[in-house]
């Protein structure tokens, strides 16, 4: 059985897309990060960068039970036990492999700084929120570039095109983003019509999220982050 320490936020929909495309067993650990919950003894043991989701499998290699934090390494980790959503030719393989490290490393990090500076920094700073629109808007143009020529990011549909898609699906709020994005539009509408990309996206999605308060914006900003543990 997999245990999924989640809230849900695109990284945490990243595993339970995943999960529900694969039929997985699942069981859902809420970590409530505007309470602090990612900060518990326990959890830091599982995740020690204080962030979800991270999982634990009972069933691990040689069926001892193994932890994994960072979304990327989770995806690698499921797809390899399970030999779903991942070639298993070399060149596949890095293939897709390189469009998750794209994810990781660009679209995640730039699409959540403009989400914060847009929406939760207390203070709107132009430079800030113009420098990550800028870069998400670079990053969504490489996206449609490769899908004018592949279906899916790394060819076949892969743990590729899940990791990015919780991420850019909010373009679709901005639908003048995609006019002059044709192949992003038409990806996204093909992984938003998927079933098991439903239900994963539904995971918890009818919580609340009022807008932050002192408290919350204290754990997840504030000096909660910097405590010595
Ligand atoms: N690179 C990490 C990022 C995970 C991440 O940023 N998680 C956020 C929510 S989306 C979190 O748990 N934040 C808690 C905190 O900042 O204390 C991954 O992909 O798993």
């Amino acid at each position: 059985m997999i245990d999924l320490y989640y809230w849900p936020t695109p990284n945490g929909q990243k595993i339970t897309i995943f999960l529900e495309e694969t039929a997985t067993p699942y069981r859902i650990v809420p970590v409530n990060i505007r309470e602090g919950e990612q900060f518990k003894p326990d959890f830091l043991r599982i995740s020690p960068n204080n962030r979800m989701p991270a999982i634990v499998d009972s069933d691990g290699p040689g069926g001892a039970p193994i932890a994994i934090f960072e979304s990327g390494a989770i995806l690698l980790y499921l797809a390899e036990k399970s030999g779903r959503l991942m070639p298993s030719d070399t060149r596949g393989r890095h293939t897709v492999i390189q469009w998750l490290m794209f994810q990781m490393a660009n679209v995640g990090p730039m699409f959540g700084q403009r989400g914060h500076f847009m929406r939760a920094a207390p203070e709107k700073i132009p430079y800030a929120i113009d420098r990550y629109t800028n870069e998400s808007r670079r990053l969504a143009s490489v996206m449609d570039t490769r899908l004018a020529e592949a279906e899916f990011l790394a060819g076949d549909y892969s743990i590729a095109d899940i990791a990015c898609y919780p991420w850019v699906v909010g373009v679709q709020r901005e639908p003048e983003q995609l006019d002059s994005r044709p192949h992003l539009k038409r990806w996204l509408d093909a992984i938003g019509a998927r079933t098991p990309v439903k239900r994963g996206m539904a995971v918890m999605a009818d919580l609340p999220q009022p807008p932050l308060d002192e408290k919350a914006r204290s754990i997840l900003y504030g000096d909660k982050q910097f405590e010595r543990r």
